[in-house]
């Protein structure tokens, strides 16, 4: 959200696309076709939590018939964040270039990655954003919307972050911003783990920029989203919020 000069001018190097999967039998093979033909040179790394439909399986059986998708195997279900930043360690040990956030139920077209990519010729961090003109949503509830708008608004009204969609999971970074410090200091397990993510690279001082994208409610499987996701998400951002405040009076800087 600066204006400094492009970084470079082709597309960067080494692309990993990570896919957190609880239980998306039904979605990994399509979404994983989808994203092969639409950015054919990116790798993909599947992180599954053991689910209990098969998920690990297809995406084994996915990677033995293509070098470029690859599959890391969890014990149990931890939740979204420790899945990404497992994936996001692995791609690191491997010298990927961008890593890239995507669901695994087809909410996050593949179609649009390139879009992200371009962008992140000019940023550190590329959202993907339903909220700023030209985002969409398409078969969303109405009470997700709001609670997605709502957590958005809050989040930036509490922590100053200047994006307008900062809960989303379609995200390209540049891997120079996922460096072991600041993803060991990552705290939050469940969704609040978009919003965290962003609140450290921004305060890192790395260029954050959104570029709008449609956002398809999944046709197959269910929402993990639960209330203790909801609510761990209230109380991290109210605490961070209320300790930057604090921070401000006495001098300080929380971390
Ligand atoms: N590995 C892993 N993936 C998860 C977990 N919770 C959610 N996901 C994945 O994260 C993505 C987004 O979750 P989803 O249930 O679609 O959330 P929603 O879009 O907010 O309703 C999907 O690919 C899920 O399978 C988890 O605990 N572990
Ligand atoms: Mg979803």
């Amino acid at each position: 959200m600066t204006d400094r000069p492009s970084l470079d001018k082709d597309p960067p190097g080494r692309v990993l696309v990570i896919i957190p999967t609880y239980n998306e039998a039904d979605n990994l093979t399509p979404l994983v076709g989808r994203l092969r033909a639409a950015v054919p040179r990116c790798h993909i790394l599947v992180a599954d939590d053991n689910s209990p439909d098969g998920t690990g399986k297809i995406a084994d059986e996915i990677s033995d018939g293509d070098d470029q998708v690859h599959v890391l195997h969890r014990p149990g279900k931890e939740g979204l964040g420790a899945a990404y930043v497992a994936g996001f360690r692995w791609g690191l040990e491997r010298g990927y270039d961008v890593l890239v956030e995507m669901d695994g139920d087809g909410s996050h077209r593949p179609e649009e990655l390139p879009r992200l990519l371009t962008a992140l010729r000019d940023a550190d961090l590329v959202l993907g954003s339903r909220w700023i003109p030209g985002g969409r949503i398409v078969n969303w509830p109405k009470y997700r919307e709001l609670l997605s708008r709502g957590g958005s608004a809050y989040s930036r009204l509490l922590l100053g972050l200047p994006a307008r969609d900062v809960t989303g999971g379609f995200r390209a970074f540049r891997a120079h911003v996922l460096d072991p410090g600041l993803l060991a200091d990552v705290e939050s397990q469940g969704y609040c783990f978009q919003v965290d993510l962003l609140h450290r690279t921004l305060r890192a001082g790395h260029r954050v920029v959104e570029v709008p994208i449609t956002f398809v409610e999944r046709e197959h499987g269910d929402s993990k989203m639960s209330r203790d996701i909801v609510i761990e998400a209230l109380w991290r951002v109210t605490a961070w919020g209320v300790a930057a405040r604090l921070g401000k009076l006495t001098g300080t800087r929380h971390t």
